[in-house]
């Protein structure tokens, strides 16, 4: 019997050495109740009673043997469960992020809000009006009547025959010029309509950004030095602008504003298409009559107005060639600006 208790501790013992040990199963097959140990203990009955304590002794140490060294077991493979754990779970602090993708500004967005900071730089505020207009004040109160020719250039999307897609931002001045009293100095700038076919230079839908300023003893001069400022913080400081006479149903008088070219200083480029010159707005006095529309005595305030479009300047001022590629929205295009 000596010799089966020490085959059992030998035996448990090379058996705990494996590395995929079950020690559950173990303990059952030594230590349980249908075990090894217990069925030598079962037999002690043939021993004699000078053995038996001598046996039990000795069974009570294999057991305590093997419990300890399963539980010792046990507690070493919870560390290496652990380490290797912690080894395939390690952080390296050192890696790169993943840096999250910014988006940016749509050049359109971009520009115009240039636009807002040298206004309000100037001292102007911003006006916005409906999209949805009445023919009312794109057209009568800006010295359009019905069956005027100008209607034609402009026509745009009737909603109802007096309610439409504004062409121009001009009826938000005309609006605030019937609220508010002289001093007035606004931009207005949003979105226009008109029923153009889509092409490089052309689309149903565009932006723009007009300016108004009524006071008394405004002259043509300060409509000069207004733009020119503008187009000195827009272009450059070197940028100058010319005035060529023209003619607008709402101003009088009326002119086409160039800038001298931003990319050859006005010897001839490419980019001006050897003009020197690039035509970016249209302004003029406001006419004594849309002053009286919208309830403002001409004999006692003056003004100028001014008007552009925002994608014509994105695409001066970026070199872009097709205005359909700010509607697109390819991420490759946008990125670079
Ligand atoms: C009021 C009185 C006058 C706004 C003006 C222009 C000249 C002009 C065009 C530029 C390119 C439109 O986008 S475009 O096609 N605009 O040339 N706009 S003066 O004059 C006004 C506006 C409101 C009450």
């Amino acid at each position: 019997m000596k010799e089966k208790l020490e085959q059992i501790r030998r035996e448990a013992e090379e058996r705990l050495k494996a590395q995929n040990v079950d020690l559950e199963e173990l303990r059952i097959r030594f230590l349980g109740k249908k075990g090894e140990l217990t069925s030598v203990l079962r037999g002690m009955g043939a021993l004699t009673p000078e053995e038996r304590p001598v046996i039990g002794q000795m069974a009570n140490e294999v057991r305590a043997y093997i419990e300890k060294a399963i539980a010792e077991k046990g507690e070493e493979l919870k560390k290496e469960l652990l380490k290797s754990k912690l080894k395939k779970e390690r952080l390296d602090v050192t890696m790169p992020g993943n840096a999250p993708k910014v988006g940016k500004r749509h050049p359109l967005a971009k520009v115009e809000m240039e636009m807002w900071d040298i206004f309000l730089g100037m001292g102007f505020d911003i006006a916005e009006g409906p999209e949805v207009e009445y023919d009312y004040y794109r057209f009568q109160a800006l010295n359009i009547p019905e069956n005027h020719p100008a209607r034609d250039t402009q026509d745009t999307f009737y909603v109802t025959p007096k309610i439409l897609l504004r062409s121009q931002t001009s009826p938000v001045q005309a609006r605030v010029m019937e609220k508010q009293k002289p001093p007035i100095r606004i931009i207005s700038p949003g979105r226009v309509y008109r029923s153009d076919e889509v092409d490089a230079t052309h689309s149903p839908m565009f932006h723009q950004l007009e300016g108004l300023v009524v006071d008394k003893g405004i002259t043509m001069g300060d409509l000069k030095g207004t733009l020119e400022l503008f187009a000195q913080k827009m272009f450059g400081e070197k940028t100058r602008i010319r005035f060529r006479p023209h003619h607008f149903p709402f101003t009088e008088p009326s002119a086409e504003v160039d800038v001298s070219c931003f990319v050859c200083g006005g010897k001839g480029c490419r980019v001006c298409k050897g003009e020197g010159w690039i035509e970016i707005l249209g302004a003029g006095m406001v006419h004594p009559n849309v002053l009286r529309n919208c309830g403002i005595d001409p004999d006692v305030y003056s003004g100028f107005a001014f008007g552009m479009g925002i994608e014509r300047i994105v695409m001066c001022k970026y070199g872009i060639d097709d205005m359909r590629l700010l509607y697109e929205n390819d991420v490759r295009f946008l990125e670079q600006f």
